[in-house]
């Protein structure tokens, strides 16, 4: 999963990713907005994963893993071009994190205009949606043209039906989030990776002072629908560049229970709907990110397209089970073992073998 750090100028983007990441990048009031995006793989804490690992002592441990890109500052020029390599790069990421500066700084306000947090989100949601209002009409008119050449397939009725959909809830200046299309027009249109379609998680960046004052902010981001979250980069960067115990301390006078790492992990995992399976033996015993109601055959796919393809069965038990009984024997002996069929909705912390024959 690929999220993206977005947001206007200096609200604190690199300083948190290099926060989460590790990473040394530059931090800087003045510098001119970079080129490209900065790339960071997180490792996903998963205390199970630890624990089978213990048990099965495997070769190798493999845990789930979130890919964050931290992006230049954007839609704070009006020269931007939503069609460039940054732009599309941003689409491509499967969430948005969109980083917000809550805390004073008076050169800052001097530099850019917009400080108010509620005000710099309707100006983000405003631009996203002109950015997929163009994409969607740009498409219509091609459409158009196909028809007028006497090219009109069921698949571009279909499409075009679902374009029309989303010009007119853009129009009315509704993002694409709260749009529900029917799942063929869905599919139709996922291509275009509409920026208002994108789940949303905004984060206030503030000071450690200020960390405990942004519950009516946050309740009003929460009123509008959003999930919203504090976070004080700064203070987190420096967290970062501690020893683990140290941190634990300062931690504990802050009141936060878990590094930062842990704690976006988690609230990545529930903007997305994610879970994970689990694969186990004497090879490797490895997490497998999806996301809640994926398919038994979807879930082997992603292991393996070959998994997917000669499914047979699933051999199925679950995390809780093992740990309570203590071995695969016992759980066959108490009946826990399954055996699932394609169809099966794959649950957070099952643990799979996929029979499969191709
Ligand atoms: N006081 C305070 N300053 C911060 C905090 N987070 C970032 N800053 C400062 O804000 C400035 C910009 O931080 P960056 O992390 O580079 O911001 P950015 O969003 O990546 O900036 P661009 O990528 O250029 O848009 C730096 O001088 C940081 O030290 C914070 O939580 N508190
Ligand atoms: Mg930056």
């Amino acid at each position: 999963m690929k999220i993206a750090l977005i947001g206007p100028p200096k609200s604190g983007k690199t300083t948190i990713f290099n926060a989460l990441t590790g990473a040394d990048h530059e931090v800087d009031k003045y510098s001119p907005p970079a080129t490209e995006a900065n790339i960071g793989i997180v490792q996903v804490t998963d205390e199970r994963i630890t624990r089978l690992s213990e048990l099965y002592q495997p070769k190798k441990t493999i845990y789930a893993n979130l890919e964050f890109h931290d992006f230049p500052g954007i839609f704070a020029r009006e020269t931007e071009n939503p069609e460039s390599t940054i732009f599309s790069e941003i689409k491509s990421c499967d969430a948005f994190v969109l980083i917000l500066r809550a805390f004073k700084d008076e050169e800052l306000d001097q530099l850019y205009q917009d400080t108010d947090p509620l005000k710099v989100l309707s100006h983000f949601e405003e631009e996203m949606i002109l950015a997929d209002l163009m994409v969607a009409e740009k498409r219509l008119e091609k459409i158009a043209l196909s028809y007028k050449r006497g090219v009109k397939t069921p698949a571009l009725m279909i499409e075009e039906k679902a374009l029309q959909r989303i010009v007119s809830h853009l129009q009315d200046n509704n993002s694409i989030r709260s749009l529900e299309l029917p799942d063929e027009e869905e599919k139709a249109v996922r291509g275009f990776q509409l920026m208002s379609a994108k789940a949303l998680l905004i984060l206030l960046n503030t000071t450690e002072k200020e960390f405990k004052q942004q519950d009516e902010l946050l309740s009003r981001f929460r009123q509008q629908g959003y999930m919203a979250e504090v976070i004080a980069g700064k203070f987190e960067q420096e967290l970062a560049a501690l020893e683990a115990d140290e941190a634990k301390l300062f931690m504990a006078d802050m009141g936060m229970d878990m590094s930062i790492k842990d704690r976006l992990s988690m609230l990545c995992y529930e903007l997305l709907g994610l879970i994970s399976f689990f694969t186990v033996g004497p090879d490797e015993v490895r997490a497998w990110t999806i996301t809640k109601g994926t398919t038994a055959i979807n879930a082997a796919g992603k292991i393996h397209s070959d998994l997917a393809r000669g499914f047979i069965r699933a051999e199925c038990f679950s995390y809780e089970d093992l740990i309570a009984h203590g071995s695969e024997k016992h759980l066959k002996e108490k009946g826990l073992f399954r055996l699932e069929g394609k169809e099966y909705l794959v649950q957070d912390g099952d643990i799979l073998n996929i029979r499969f024959n191709v």
